[in-house]
């Protein structure tokens, strides 16, 4: 059976084989880390929140130019839902809750779910 050394950070040298100390045995390498399951946070439409409003919510949590807000806005208000961003379990969460509080402290009823990719 082959041996396994500890699994290097970077992946550019897995799967090289390298010796191990007797600097006789071949051995592998490969990485043990595997990428979270990611999740998106969609955005929904309401008859409420302002269009303004959605646009600097964009901007300000998910990263989105003017442009690209705006026009996510607009693919929200005529279908009902869009992809504000993608990302690991905790930190969609994360965006769900402080786009919340944000949007009660301006009294908008804007909501957001968590769907997994
Ligand atoms: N439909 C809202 C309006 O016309 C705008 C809006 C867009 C609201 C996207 C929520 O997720 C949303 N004022």
């Amino acid at each position: 059976m082959a041996k396994y050394l500890p699994a290097m950070a970077s992946g550019s040298d897995s799967k090289k084989s390298r010796p191990d100390r007797d600097g006789q045995t071949a051995v592998l390498t490969r990485p043990k880390v595997k990428r979270p399951p990611l999740y998106k946070v969609l955005l929904l439409n309401d008859d409420y929140t302002t269009q303004e409003f959605v646009v600097l919510i964009l901007r300000k949590f998910f990263q989105k130019n003017a442009e690209q807000a705006l026009e996510l806005m607009r693919a929200v208000h005529n279908t009902g839902k869009g992809v504000a961003g993608v990302y690991p379990y905790d930190i969609a969460v994360t965006k769900v809750k402080q786009v919340q509080i944000f949007a009660q402290q301006f009294e908008m009823p804007l909501r957001l779910t968590i769907e997994a990719e």
